[in-house]
């Protein structure tokens, strides 16, 4: 904890929704969603117009349509916000060489390391800068919190919310953070979070109250300090330029190979728990358990599975390795087992957010695949071997299959209308509106999906190049 407010968070807002807005006119000041848009799809964001209805990020597409039934449901873009995505990191790499993002929009930055502020006063100018900066260079608005520390600073961007800047003035964090959540606390989970409720601690004070002797009890010795210290607003993580740890494992080596079956898994249910012991140390959570084992002939193979959700909890990572295990010969015994974590985060939001971003990479790898059959195997890979979505349900009378290559909300041209984006499409028609980030709301046409006139394009840039003309911004494409 510094004794000055030189810890920067930033996180743009309705990231992916704000992107969309910016580039088609007819959506600004409207309620747009962004997400999977089939039977099964799920929300990645929705505008701040949206979230009056009580859409939010996660939420099951169909249940945000029946909520607000009259906003614009659009597939992300994935590519085209990693290009914004760099030149907000880019404007705060500019400020320190200790950048730590979390996400696409979201990163720490450690001013005095940069030393372009040392006190309230200059940390406060750096972020107003800043801000108007990225609102310049992208055409879109990001939060920043400013505060002695990373929690602190997060929590700060999260209040400084919708396009504002919060500043938590070192020697205060104590009465703001005591009647929050004890899920602000990094390294509560959700399930470190059911598991304090139950006990009666809701809030930071109540962790206060309770003192640190019954967290240990409650949580164990490492997860239990760790929480008490955070709830104490002590956290002196650094900020770090590169993700330090990619996972959390553990692993024993056996002097004598280990035959039996039973005793394999007994081993391995003992391998997850201290795992997730040195994961609840660090306040880390993460999606992905990994087993490794290395065989009598040296052999050695690991397999790993992705949950749905990030996880700090004992039982689900146990349950985890064992099916692992499960699938794993082991005739002729094994000489060391391992199980790990990555995947990792310690905010679950993160998590959530890989599992979108890996979702919209997926989608972008399967745009470019070179058959739909790729396509739908990489989708179906990204939604957790879920079916294929389709833009629409196919209509009862078994029309034509659904045209995949006319995603609502993604880039086309027309050889004589220019550059739009799709509106919807289905029964072998494509709807389009003719408009681009520079223009007012434009018009809508409809066509044959295989008019020959009409193509994917890629995204123009929300800022118009000065030079007039140049790439598009769809580079992560490539
Ligand atoms: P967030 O920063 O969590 O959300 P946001 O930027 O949309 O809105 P806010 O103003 O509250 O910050 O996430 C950034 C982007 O990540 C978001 O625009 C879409 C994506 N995302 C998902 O795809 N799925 C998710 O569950 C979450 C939380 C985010
Ligand atoms: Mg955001
Ligand atoms: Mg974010």
């Amino acid at each position: 904890m510094r004794t000055a407010p030189t810890i920067l968070h930033l996180d743009m807002d309705a990231f992916f929704a704000q992107a969309e807005q910016a580039s088609k006119p007819s959506l600004r000041g409207k309620a747009v969603v962004v997400g999977g848009i089939g039977p099964r799809g799920v929300v990645a964001t929705a505008s701040y117009e949206a979230r009056v209805f009580g859409v939010h990020s996660a939420m099951p597409t169909a249940q945000a349509r029946r909520l607000a039934p009259h906003a614009a449901y659009l597939t992300p873009r994935g590519g085209f916000y990693r290009s914004i995505s760099e030149q907000v990191m880019g404007l705060l790499r500019q400020l320190s060489p200790l950048v730590e993002p979390l996400s696409l929009d979201e990163a720490f930055v450690d001013l005095e390391a940069g030393g372009v502020a040392w006190d309230s006063a200059s940390s406060r100018l750096v972020g107003v800068r800043l801000r108007a900066e990225i609102r310049e260079v992208t055409g879109l608005t990001g939060s920043v919190g400013l505060a002695g520390s990373k929690m602190l600073a997060k929590i700060a961007s999260e209040q400084a919310k919708p396009d504002g800047l919060v500043l938590i003035e070192p020697g205060t964090e104590r009465a703001l953070l005591g009647p929050m959540s004890v899920r602000t606390l990094p390294g509560v989970g959700p399930a470190t979070g059911d598991h304090l409720r139950r006990a009666g601690i809701a809030t930071v004070d109540e962790i206060v109250e309770a003192g640190e002797d019954e967290l240990v009890r409650l949580l164990g010795k490492a997860h239990g300090h760790g929480v008490y210290a955070m709830a104490l607003a002590r956290d002196d993580r650094p900020v770090v330029a590169e993700r330090e740890a990619k996972s959390v494992s553990v692993e024993d080596t056996y002097d004598v190979d280990i035959h039996d079956r039973t005793r394999i898994g007994l081993e391995v249910q003992r391998l997850a728990e201290r795992c997730v012991r040195r994961l609840r140390g660090a306040h880390l959570s993460g999606r992905t358990i990994v087993l490794k084992v290395r065989r009598y002939d040296f052999s050695t193979l690991t397999r790993s599975e992705t949950l749905r959700g990030p996880t700090d909890d004992v039982a689900v990572v146990r349950e985890a390795a064992a099916r692992l295990l499960d699938a794993v010969d082991t005739t002729g015994g094994v000489r060391l087992l391992g199980v790990g974590v990555s995947g990792l985060a310690d905010y679950t939001q993160e998590d959530l957010f890989a599992q979108a971003a890996e979702a919209a990479a997926a989608a972008d790898a399967a745009e470019s695949a070179e058959t739909a059959e790729v396509a739908r195997i990489v989708r179906e890979r990204a939604e957790g071997g879920q079916e294929a979505e389709a833009d629409r349900p196919p209509g009862p009378e078994g029309a034509q299959p659904v045209e995949r290559r006319w995603h609502p909300g993604h880039d086309v041209r027309h050889t004589a209308y220019g550059p739009g984006w799709v509106q919807g499409s289905g029964l072998g028609r494509v709807t389009v509106r003719f408009e681009t980030p520079y223009s007012g709301p434009g018009r809508v046409r409809t066509f044959r999906v295989d008019d020959p006139d009409l193509e994917p394009a890629e995204p123009l840039p929300l800022v118009p190049e000065p030079s007039g003309g140049g790439e598009a911004v769809g580079r992560a494409h490539a």
